[in-house]
């Protein structure tokens, strides 16, 4: 009688082991691990914008990563796509920005000021 118990004792406490064992690597574990490689953590980068410059002039991200510009100025700048004018933040007054989510390269410059120039280059 003592033996049977015994038995049943140790098969409860194996099924234990392997049910804890296996709860380690839960199935929400695995897909969080899977998504992670599919969608990196995407960075936030800042531009600012200071003594009629943009700083970086040339800034390299990732697809999907959030840039964003900061006019640390006291006058109005904007950040204009370079040619087609198909991106702009309209004029940014002193402490404004503008934001956008990286898609594909351009070039841009502030229409106010042509002289300042600066590049997004996504990869
Ligand atoms: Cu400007």
């Amino acid at each position: 009688m003592i033996n049977r118990l015994k038995i049943v004792l140790k098969t409860a406490l194996l099924l234990n082991t392997i049910i804890l064992l296996h709860s380690c690597n839960t199935p929400e574990e695995r897909a969080g691990k899977t998504a992670a490689k599919i969608n990196p953590v995407s960075k936030v980068h800042t531009v600012v914008i200071q003594q009629m410059k943009f700083i970086p002039v040339e800034l390299t991200v990732n697809a999907g990563d959030t840039i964003t510009w900061i006019n640390r100025d006291i006058v109005e700048h904007n950040v204009t796509e370079d040619v087609s004018k198909k991106r702009t933040s309209g004029n940014l007054a002193p402490a404004g920005s503008w934001k956008i989510v990286a898609v594909e390269s351009f070039n841009y410059y502030c229409t106010i000021h042509p002289v300042m120039k600066g590049r997004l280059s996504v990869r």
